[in-house]
């Protein structure tokens, strides 16, 4: 059946994007995390616009009900969703939301959860076309004349990052409270405590190579050129002269690679971007031993300021199973660079860098002097914000894919998007996990440290991160 596009009181179709996260998360969020914006998102609404193909913004965490929801929705002719494994349940009931309010209007779904979970998706009346893989070189197509395109697309992404144009800031949702608006800089984004609001994320890379069993995203992203540095600069100092930057947020999932773009970027960016804004952004302990030069030039000269590092685990007999590809060695190895870094740095007046440490619990077939092993090496950290999570098996990973395949997966469609301290995986012991961070076996973590390590304080259950 062809659609009927052209509405009578105005010659153009009524299309909506619709922003996915928890209910009211730009209302009252529970943490600053939730508030991030989307940058698929961005990027596609900017190119539609480029090409003259408009759309209207809603989201659902700008809601606080369903019905809100239901009204935000109603009335359009087209809408479309960027679909994450845990955005997942809340895409499904908005579509299928958007059905009842608009029988005749059509669904248009892309993002991480149609590529790596497409049966699932398909089994979903609702989901008119659902798009694997990256979409900008699909989405103008598809908009325009989406009955030409069957029911499941395979998308087709840029060579290089470098072709995607800048993304306009102002097309994300806007806070949604008075409390949430005062402090939130949109189109920038709030401060989370990694440096002063207000905040620039960026992503300059798209895809890690390395093959973590518990992530892999090479598997399934497609590789794809890095953003040059002089446009990563350029978008910065606009965004400055136009907003005013604070400090910046790396989003890629791997900044501490290629070294050569990293060279270029230790030149760069502290003779031309406006300010050196100090930044968050991820490395591995591995290559931190491999090119400790480069990396301490990057803290020192390019204001790295919080170094996120997948440590993951600090035992070596983990390490293995999650295929890290990092070992015991390597992680300490980075941590007293870090400390020693830190202490020089304090020494002239600087601000220290600090580790935003990426740790996982509850991962099958770990032991309890595996984790303790793991918030042993927490504590040995100087300076550290710990981020800790239960290990959740998402589809996309191997070790994901294999727990859902065994039937030992607890996360289902329903609750693909856990709370921190949900059990995810059956035949884990969470209970032990809890009492773990309620402090219950300090005298065994505290084993081998000395004794300043050992009066550390550090809020592990706090520390707790959706995952
Ligand atoms: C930045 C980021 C975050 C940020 C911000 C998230 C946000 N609000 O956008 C933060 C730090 C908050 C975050 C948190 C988490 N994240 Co995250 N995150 C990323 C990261 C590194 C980049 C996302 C991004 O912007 N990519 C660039 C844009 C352009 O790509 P895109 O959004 O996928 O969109 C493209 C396509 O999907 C497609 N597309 C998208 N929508 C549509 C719609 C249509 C109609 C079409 C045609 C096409 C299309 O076209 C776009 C352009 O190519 C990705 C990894 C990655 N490299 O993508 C992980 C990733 C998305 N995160 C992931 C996960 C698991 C999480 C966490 C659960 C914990 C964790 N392990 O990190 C939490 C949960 C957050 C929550 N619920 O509160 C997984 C998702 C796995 C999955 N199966 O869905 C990823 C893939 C990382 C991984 N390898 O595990 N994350
Ligand atoms: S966990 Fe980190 S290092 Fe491993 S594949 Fe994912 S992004 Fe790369």
């Amino acid at each position: 059946m062809k659609r009927f596009w052209i509405k009578a009181d105005d010659n153009r179709p009524k299309r909506l994007f619709l922003d996915l996260g928890d209910l009211g998360d730009l209302v009252n969020p529970a943490g600053p995390h939730e508030q991030w914006q989307d940058h698929g998102l961005g990027l596609l609404r900017t190119i539609l616009h480029n090409n003259g193909l408009m759309t209207d913004i809603a989201s659902t965490r700008a809601c606080r009900t369903w019905d809100e929801v239901r009204k935000a929705v109603r009335g359009y002719d087209m809408v479309l969703m960027n679909v994450r494994s845990y955005t997942y349940p809340v895409g499904l009931r908005a579509a299928r939301i958007f059905k009842e309010e608009n029988p005749n209007g059509i669904v248009l779904t892309g993002g991480m959860h149609a590529t790596v979970s497409l049966d699932e998706m398909l089994e979903i009346e609702a989901f008119d076309k659902i798009c694997q893989g990256p979409g900008e070189n699909v989405i103008v197509d598809l908009v325009r004349d989406p009955d030409a395109f069957p029911r499941v697309i395979l998308g087709t992404g840029a060579k290089s990052m470098a072709e995607w144009p800048v993304m306009d800031r102002e097309l994300w949702p806007k806070p949604a409270s008075r409390k949430l608006k005062k402090n939130f800089h949109w189109p920038l984004e709030p401060e989370c405590g990694w440096g002063p609001p207000p905040v620039a994320t960026i992503i300059t890379s798209r895809v890690c190579p390395w093959q973590c069993v518990f992530c892999n995203e090479n598997s399934y992203i497609p590789n794809m050129g890095r953003r040059p540095v002089e446009m990563v600069i350029d978008e910065l100092n606009y965004l400055d002269r136009k907003y005013g930057v604070g400090s910046v947020v790396i989003h890629d999932s791997m900044f501490f690679q290629n070294p050569s773009w990293l060279e270029e970027w230790i030149e760069k960016y502290p003779r031309k971007a406006r300010k050196v804004w100090p930044y968050w952004a991820a490395g591995r302990a591995d290559t931190v031993r491999q090119w400790p030069d480069l990396f301490e030039a990057l803290l020192k000269e390019t204001n790295w300021r919080t170094i996120s590092i997948g440590f993951e685990s600090g035992s070596d007999r983990v390490l293995q199973l999650l295929n890290k590809e990092c070992t015991e060695e390597d992680n300490y190895f980075a941590i007293d660079l870090l400390n020693k870094i830190g202490d020089e740095m304090e020494a002239e007046g600087k601000v220290a860098p600090t580790f935003w440490s990426n740790i996982m619990l509850g991962i099958p077939g770990e032991t309890p002097e595996d984790a303790f092993k793991s918030m042993r090496m927490v504590k040995y950290m100087k300076r550290v914000f710990p981020s800790i999570a239960f290990y959740a098996p998402y589809p996309g990973s191997a070790l994901g894919y294999q727990l859902i395949a065994e039937g030992k997966s607890l996360m289902t469609k329903d609750n693909y998007h856990r709370f921190p301290d949900d059990e995810k995986v059956k035949g884990v012991d969470y209970q032990f996990y809890r009492d773990l961070l309620a402090g219950k076996y300090e005298h065994e973590v505290n084993k081998g440290l000395s004794e300043l390590q050992r009066q550390r304080k550090v809020a592990f259950a706090e520390a707790l991160t959706k995952a």
